[in-house]
This record gives structure tokens, C-alpha cells and sequence, in this order.
């Protein structure tokens, strides 16, 4: 283990310079580790298992579980610091940990039981653990309460029934959080949904085919089927029914902050790909940088990549502080992956025809970064939220 990541362990609301100190570890690693292994891991849709252990000793994994169960602890800002970082590397990377960070611990962390917390914490720290998070379905995506998996209760056992659909690390995951619908009909506030801890071994459970997706290759993900599968009532996450909605939803805000500081770390390495490339390309006798219109697509890039970096960091504050920020965390989802997305774009014009060539790196990571705008929930999904959260703080007089 690394002398900063050990540093951390025993720290809280990190000292400034413990934090700084793990910071530049990850950039190292990220700068003259991950970024050599890309065309690899893109040509071979794997990352090795020698780096994935690497990613364990730096207690990648842990960032976000609570010290007492061997993690990090950080904070939601602190979170975002070392995401950043790390997303200057490949997003296949960071997609390997990005469950443990998110959906896959923390609705452990805040409604599990203390059985449930000391069974799975340790071992999701340590990454020992890879978890994923099972809501969307063939039928059901942005309408998450509608799923169809059953969980019926028999004596001392639910019994689990149906299909989970683009479950990101489902090949790699021992654990694996399933939303199922304990009451046959949809009740108010989604109260029929709920949660379970499922361990991927558990028999009837299988993991269909790995995705064949457009982009980010290495990150995997696929179905997860299950065929009658007995688990004890004790993997009901917080042993009570009809939380599981509500428990996805306030995790999936800190989710989409990370989601948000993924953005901003890939954009950050586009915009520098375009600069060196705007740098380095000549035309008409000088570097294509020292034409208006190009510095345009530059400057327009750098002032995006600003303005969601600062969206972030002021929301993860204020995450931090203990508001609720599902409108601002949807808000700032949304921006940012429109962001890279306009980014990526902009580098691929700025490449010509260098940038749609498959063996340029703006190509891949143009392709690498559309999932943005779709996962944990889509922009149009974000829009719903803000809009009607809008409209009920206008009603309760919280908007002027
Ligand atoms: N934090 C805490 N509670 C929340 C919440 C949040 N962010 N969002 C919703 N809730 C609560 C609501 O307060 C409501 O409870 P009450 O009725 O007691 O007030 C309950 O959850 C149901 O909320 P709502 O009525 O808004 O649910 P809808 O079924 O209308 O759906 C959307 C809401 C569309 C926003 C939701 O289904 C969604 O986010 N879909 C996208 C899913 C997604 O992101 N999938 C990505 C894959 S998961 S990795």
C-alpha cells in the first residue's frame, strides 16, 4: 500500500495535504500506469487482473466506505477530487470501481443493518468485493419503479424471479444489490419496490452474455437472470420492505454527482488531446492553434469544462453539509455529460479526419463518453426531475 493511501486510513475530513498527497498518487498511477494500458484494454475489452489488484492496494475500491469498515471515508467533495484524477485514464477504468463508490455501498452504508454492514463493508473496501447494482430491466429503465422481478416471501426466504438488464460489473461482481418488487401492485411513493443483498453464487442466479456496446470497452456489463433464487430474509437490505425506491433514489443523487466528475475528468483529457493536437498540426504554414476559429472550439471547451467543474464541487459541498440536492445533483448531471459530450466533439473537429480514424485516441474516447447522457438516469430523466421539483418549490414557497 501506497505511503498516502495509508496516511489516509485513520484521517477525517482529510487534512488538506493527506488529501493532496493521495491525489498526486492517483495521477501518477493514472498518468504512467493506465494511460499506456488503453489501446490495450480497448483492443482486448479487458483491463488485467494485475491492475485491477493495483487499483485494490490503492484502496480505489474503499473510497467511499466508512473507515471503521477499512475504507477511506471520503467525503462526497473529496470523492469527486480523486474520480477526477483518475478519469483522466480510460472510463473502463474507473467503471471497475465506480459500484463499490456509489449504488453498491452506499445504501449499505445508510440503510443496511448493522449484520448486513459488517458482512459486506469490509470486503467492498478492500475490493475483494465488486458489487453491481441491479434496477433497470428489458421493460423498465427510466421508469425504475416499474420493474417486474418478484420477491416473494416464503417462511424465512424470499424467492427471487426475473431479469436485470446492462448491469454494469455483473460478470466481475460477487455482490449484487437487486431491486424486486415485493407487493404485486405499484403502491404510492413506490413502496412495493425493495432491496436485496445478493451474493452472485447464490443458485439460479446467472450472468447472461457480456454487452456488446458502443463504447468504453473493458467496462463490462450484461443480464443478470434469476430463476427461482432462495435468499435468506436477512439479504433484505435494512430488513424492512418497501424502502428499496427511495433508498436507490438518495444513493443515485451522489451517484450522479460521481457520474458528473467522471465527465469532467474525460473532458479534461480531451481538451488537452485537442490542444496537443491543435499544437502540433500544421497548416497553411503554423500550428492550426493559431487560427481564431479553432481557438473558438478551444475556448468554448475550457470555459464548459470550468463552469461543471464548479457545478460539482459546489454540489458535492453541499451534499457534504447534509442538504438534500436531488434537483441540483440532476442538474449537474445533466450539464456535465452534455458538456464532455460537446467537448469530445469538438476534439473530433479539431483532429479532421485524424479524429474519426479508429486508432485516435479522441475517437474512442468521443465514443467512450456518449453513455453519459444515458446511465443513471438519462438528460431527459434529469429534466423531469428538475422541472418538477421546480414546480413543488414553487407551491411550497421555497422558489422566490
Ligand atoms: N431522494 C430521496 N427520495 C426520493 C428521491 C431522491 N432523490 N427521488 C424520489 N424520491 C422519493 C419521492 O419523494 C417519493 O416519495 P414520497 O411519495 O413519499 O414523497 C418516492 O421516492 C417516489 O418518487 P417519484 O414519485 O418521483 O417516483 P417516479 O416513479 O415518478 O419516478 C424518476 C421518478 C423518473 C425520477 C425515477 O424513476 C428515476 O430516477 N428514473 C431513472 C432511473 C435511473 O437513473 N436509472 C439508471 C440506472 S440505476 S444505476
Amino acid at each position: 500500500m501506497d505511503a498516502a493511501t495509508e496516511n489516509l486510513q485513520g484521517w477525517r475530513a482529510l487534512d488538506r495535504e493527506t488529501l493532496s498527497q493521495f491525489r498526486e498518487t492517483i495521477r501518477r498511477f493514472t498518468r504512467e500506469r493506465l494511460v499506456p494500458l488503453e489501446e490495450q484494454v480497448a483492443e482486448n475489452d479487458e483491463v488485467p487482473e494485475a491492475i485491477i489488484q493495483e487499483m485494490r492496494d490503492l484502496g480505489l475500491f474503499g473510497l467511499t466506505v466508512p473507515e471503521e469498515y477499512g475504507g477511506l471515508g471520503l467525503s462526497s467533495p473529496e470523492e469527486i477530487e480523486i474520480v477526477t484524477e483518475l478519469c483522466w485514464a480510460s472510463a473502463a477504468f474507473r467503471s471497475l470501481i465506480g459500484i463499490n463508490l456509489g449504488v453498491g455501498s452506499q445504501g449499505i452504508v445508510h440503510e443496511g443493518t448493522d449484520a448486513q454492514k459488517k458482512e459486506w463493508l469490509p470486503r467492498i473496501a478492500s475490493g475483494d468485493v465488486i458489487t453491481s447494482f441491479a434496477l433497470t430491466e428489458p421493460d423498465s429503465g427510466s421508469d425504475a419503479a416499474a420493474l417486474r422481478t418478484s420477491a416473494v416471501r416464503d417462511g424465512d426466504s424470499y424467492i427471487l424471479n426475473g431479469t436485470k438488464r446492462y448491469i454494469t460489473n455483473a460478470p466481475y461482481a460477487s455482490l449484487i444489490t437487486v431491486m424486486a418488487r415485493t407487493e404485486p401492485e405499484r403502491l404510492p411513493g413506490n413502496r412495493h419496490v425493495s432491496a436485496f443483498l445478493v451474493p452472485a453464487d447464490t443458485p439460479g442466479l446467472k450472468i447472461g452474455k457480456k454487452d456488446r456496446k458502443m463504447g468504453q470497452a473493458g467496462a463490462w456489463s450484461a443480464d443478470v437472470i434469476l430463476d427461482d433464487v432462495r435468499v435468506p430474509a436477512s439479504s433484505l437490505l435494512g430488513g424492512v420492505e418497501g424502502r428499496g425506491f427511495k433508498t436507490a433514489m438518495s444513493v443515485l443523487d451522489r451517484g450522479r454527482l460521481n457520474v458528473a466528475s467522471v465527465c469532467v475528468g474525460q473532458a479534461r483529457r480531451i481538451q488537452y488531446e485537442a490542444v496537443r493536437y491543435a499544437c502540433e498540426r500544421l497548416q497553411f504554414g503554423k500550428p492550426i492553434a493559431e487560427f481564431q476559429l479553432v481557438q473558438a472550439m478551444l475556448a468554448d471547451s475550457q470555459a464548459d469544462i470550468l463552469a461543471a467543474e464548479s457545478l460539482v464541487k459546489q454540489t458535492a459541498e453541499r451534499l457534504a453539509s447534509g442538504s438534500r440536492v436531488s434537483l441540483e445533483a440532476s442538474c449537474v448531471k445533466m450539464f456535465a455529460s452534455e458538456m464532455v459530450g460537446r467537448v469530445a466533439d469538438r476534439a473530433v473537429q479539431i483532429h479532421g479526419a485524424a479524429g474519426y480514424m479508429r486508432d485516435s485516441v479522441v475517437e474512442r474516447l468521443y465514443r467512450d463518453v456518449r453513455v453519459f447522457r444515458i446511465y443513471e438516469g438519462t438528460t431527459q430523466i434529469q429534466q423531469t426531475i428538475i422541472g418538477k421539483d421546480l414546480a413543488r418549490r414553487y407551491r411550497s414557497g421555497d422558489l422566490a
